[in-house]
């Protein structure tokens, strides 16, 4: 009989952990290093402490549930993800790998396994980069692409440092980021995308990830009266920004697998009768492909020059930027096998969104596993994947993780 993961427990704790941390509007808010991110880390240290796993923090908060069986030696492997979330969020991103590596390990001791390797999972730090940029933060310090001190220092959009919030909820732990070197890292996450659903299959081996470029925008105009200023004298820095977001959308839509975002967007003064003397604005690119996300950010970098030669001033800040990332083929070829063995359509496939696994790809052999989400939906209280997908997915990472223990 193939060992199953407990269906009922990681069921019921993805709906536990998705109640943890809702606003008094009840969205789903457990920004990274808040108050509600602290009430998820401790639910989930909890469970990890239950399984009996040795917990270690990082002193980029990244949580570390280690289970190290009789005779088990070397580098472990680690299946990981994140719990923190977006602003009104849904309750698989991120939390489903968390659980279902701990459902995996659990499966492990039930049936009495005995893995030649330590096992791991892992709540990274910050994935969402909401409060703090740039995102996947606390895997891409684990993985050496920036120092944890640099990370610690970042001020977020209100203001916080993240070392101090860190501090503030009790998991600025004493190990440097990077104290575990995985053998081999898997990541089951939600596709939060439409193919799976829409091609009927149950499960994605991930074979890639796109490239991802974040920039924060601020055009300077001139302020002046709604009413007395004649449409040829204003230097309206609100319709610049519009102009510059059409101009991405555009773009994004004539440019092969590209995808443009302008995710928020503020104005100065913010009166309803004055002409914006500034708008600020984020910036979200992304394309498998390295030369066209340079040539969509280069075609944005003269788009904006443009705006300069016009008298507006413009000011850019960098704010993440990831080349596209190929994960490892023979863990996507076991995923694939795994998915055979259980009769499970599978497909590869790329991801769209960005993910710990693209940091710790640096590191150590890499892939990733995909579940449907209903309609494609995802970063929206409506995300939603089958019970039967999910238990599936888990089933698939238990195969994989246990043939990469061996
Ligand atoms: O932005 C992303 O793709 C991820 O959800 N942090
Ligand atoms: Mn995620
Ligand atoms: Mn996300």
């Amino acid at each position: 009989m193939t060992p199953m993961i407990d269906a009922a427990r990681l069921l019921s704790r993805l709906q536990q952990l998705g109640a943890t941390g809702r606003d008094e509007a009840g969205r789903l808010c457990r920004i990274a290093a808040s108050d509600a991110d602290r009430d998820g880390r401790d639910l989930l240290c909890r469970w990890l402490a239950e399984a009996g796993l040795r917990i270690e923090i990082d002193r980029i908060g990244n949580i570390h549930g280690i289970w190290q069986p009789d005779g088990a030696t070397g580098d472990p492997v680690v299946m990981g993800s994140h719990i923190d979330t977006v602003i009104d969020a849904g309750i698989y991103d991120g939390c489903y790998g968390v659980l279902s590596g701990l459902a995996v390990i659990e499966a492990m001791q039930q049936a009495g396994l005995r893995p030649a390797r330590p096992l791991a999972v892992v709540a990274y730090t910050n994935e969402e980069g909401v409060r703090y940029a740039p995102d996947m933060m606390g895997s891409l310090v684990a993985a050496g692409g920036l120092a944890a001190d640099a990370a610690l220092a970042v001020i977020g959009t209100d203001g916080t440092t993240l070392g101090a919030e860190l501090e503030r909820i009790g998991y600025a732990g004493p190990h440097e980021p990077g104290f575990i070197k995985p053998h081999a890292y898997v990541e089951l996450h939600i596709e939060q995308g439409p193919i799976l659903e829409a091609e009927g299959y149950a499960l994605g081996a991930v074979e890639n990830l796109q490239g991802i470029s974040w920039q924060q925008v601020t055009i300077g105009g001139s302020a002046n009266h709604a009413g007395t200023t004649p449409m040829t004298l204003r230097r309206d820095a609100g319709v610049a920004a519009a102009r510059v977001l059409t101009f991405l959308d555009q773009l994004a839509r004539q440019t092969p697998h590209a995808v443009a975002t302008v995710g928020t967007i503020g104005f100065e003064p913010n009166a309803i009768n004055v002409i914006p003397s500034t708008a600020s604005f984020t910036i979200d690119l992304r394309n498998p492909d390295e030369e066209r996300l340079k040539s969509q950010e280069a075609a944005l970098g003269e788009f904006l020059a443009e705006l300069e030669e016009e008298g507006f001033s413009v000011t850019t800040e960098r704010l993440a930027r990831f080349q596209p990332v190929i994960f490892d083929p023979r863990i996507v070829a076991s995923i694939e096998k795994a998915a055979a063995d259980r009769q499970l359509r599978c497909r590869r496939m790329t991801s769209g969104a960005g993910h710990d696994a693209q940091m710790i790809a640096r590191i150590a052999p890499a892939a990733m596993i995909f579940v449907p989400s209903r309609g494609g939906i995802s970063h929206n209280p409506a995300e939603f994947t089958a019970d039967s997908d999910l238990i599936a997915g888990a089933n698939i990472l238990f195969d994989v993780a246990r043939s990469l223990s061996q």
